[in-house]
C-alpha cells in the first residue's frame, strides 16, 4: 500500500511563520522530524493523559505542554517528541482525530520544538486560533468586557 505521507507537500496544511528557514528546509524538517504537534486539546487535559495515550504509538522522548503566555497554565496544545520517525508517523496515522477529554484531537507533523515555541501566540496569551472560536472564550470574551 502507498505510504499516506509518500508526498511531502501534504505532510501538514500548517506553515510555521517563525520557521526560520526557506519553504524546502521546512518541508524538509517535516519529513525527518520525530516530533508532533497535538492540537483542539481540553485546557484540562494532563500530561501524564497525554503521556497514557501518546506511548501506544511508540516510546516518549519528551512531552512539552503548550501554556499561555500570561497565565502559564494549559491552553489546547502540546508536543510529542518520539524516538523513531515511524512511531511519530504512527501518531498521525491513527492517534489524530481520537476523543481525548472529551475532544477529537489533531496530530500534525511539526518541523521540531525549539525553546519559546510552547507559549500560545494569541494576543491574549493562549492560542490564535481560539481568539477566533467564542466557545474557546476567544471573541465571546471580547463581548463580555465591552
Ligand atoms: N505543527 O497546526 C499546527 C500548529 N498550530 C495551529 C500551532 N502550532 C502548530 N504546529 C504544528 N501544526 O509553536 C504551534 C506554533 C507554536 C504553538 C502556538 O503551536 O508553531 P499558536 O497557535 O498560538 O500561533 O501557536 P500560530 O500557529 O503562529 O498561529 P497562526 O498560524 O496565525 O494560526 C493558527 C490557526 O488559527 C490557523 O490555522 C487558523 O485555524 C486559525 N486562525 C488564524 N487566523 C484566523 C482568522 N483570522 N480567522 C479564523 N481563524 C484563524
Amino acid at each position: 500500500m502507498a505510504s499516506l505521507f509518500k508526498d511531502p507537500n501534504k505532510l501538514s496544511a500548517y506553515r510555521d511563520r517563525r520557521f526560520p528557514g526557506t519553504q524546502e528546509e521546512f518541508e524538509e524538517a517535516l519529513q525527518l522530524s520525530t516530533t508532533v504537534y497535538v492540537g483542539n486539546m481540553s485546557f484540562y487535559t494532563t500530561e501524564e493523559q497525554v503521556y497514557e495515550l501518546f506511548s501506544r504509538a511508540g516510546e516518549l522522548k519528551k512531552i512539552i505542554m503548550g501554556l499561555d503566555k500570561n497565565t502559564k497554565t494549559p491552553c489546547g496544545f502540546c508536543f510529542v517528541l518520539y524516538y523513531s520517525r515511524e512511531d511519530a508517523e504512527d501518531s498521525v496515522k491513527y492517534i489524530s482525530g481520537t476523543i481525548l477529554d472529551d475532544r477529537p484531537i489533531r496530530v500534525d507533523f511539526d518541523w521540531g520544538f525549539q525553546e519559546g515555541r510552547q507559549w500560545g501566540r494569541g494576543r491574549s496569551g493562549g492560542q490564535v486560533r481560539d481568539e477566533y472560536l467564542i466557545r474557546r472564550g476567544g471573541y465571546g470574551k471580547l463581548v463580555q468586557k465591552e
